[in-house]
């Protein structure tokens, strides 16, 4: 069975990757790694970061590898080489913005964490949902899934603008997303999504 590993919360980085599997009712085992145990766990893993899955005891790591994975295995990547590249960026952009955003989440010092968070909103967060919205607007014929059907492309993009209108970021308004009329549209339809909303993992993430 594979194993997923990660940290005891949720983020989109595995995420994407339980979801998938689970849409798609691949089993798969979840282990959670205490966050203050990590100094003397780091070692154990391939580039010492997570997520990590185990498949037949070996190790696999870095998020989009391990997306295209699962959506292979789930059925949502795509034959198509190009839509393929279409995922491939939705996954990438993922991993941009938040690198982007990681300066502010990792400073302990509350005024240098909320200076940079202004920094980031001021000259990275609009820009990089616009890129988003113009990746999807170009590419979606439909204008529900960002290529003809439902792929990780739309769970990873469904993730992080959840991520992002959560309120969990401060700073960051939940209306900010209000700016971007066809995001907003294709986030609600992916939450309305029956096949999508109804899995444990899904209603786990929102509540
Ligand atoms: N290149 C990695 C980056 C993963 C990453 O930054 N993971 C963070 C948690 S979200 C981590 O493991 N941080 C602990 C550390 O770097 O020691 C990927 O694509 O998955």
């Amino acid at each position: 069975m594979i194993k997923l590993i990660y940290f005891d919360f949720n983020f989109w980085r595995v995420d994407i990757l339980r979801l998938s599997l689970s849409y798609a009712k691949i089993p798969y085992h979840y282990e959670r790694i205490i966050r203050s145990n990590w100094a003397k766990e780091k070692k154990k893993f391939p580039f010492g970061q997570l997520p990590v899955i185990e498949i037949d005891g070996k190790m696999f790591a870095h998020t989009h590898s391990l997306a295209r994975y699962c959506a292979v295995q789930s059925g949502l990547y795509a034959e198509d080489k190009s839509r393929a590249l279409v995922i491939d960026q939705v996954i990438d952009w993922a991993n941009e913005i938040t690198l982007r955003i990681a300066p502010s989440i990792r400073e302990k010092n509350i005024e240098k964490s909320s200076m940079l968070r202004k920094k980031f909103i001021k000259n990275e967060l609009h820009t990089w949902f616009r890129y988003l919205e113009n990746l999807f607007d170009s590419n979606s014929k439909d204008k529900i899934y960002f290529i003809q059907k439902f792929s990780i492309a739309d769970i990873t993009a469904w993730r992080v603008i959840h991520w992002f209108t959560s309120g969990q970021l401060d700073q960051i308004p939940l209306e900010f997303i209000n700016k971007y009329p066809i995001l907003e549209r294709f986030y609600n339809k992916i939450s309305n999504l029956k096949s999508f909303n109804q899995l444990k993992e899904f209603k786990e993430i929102v509540n």
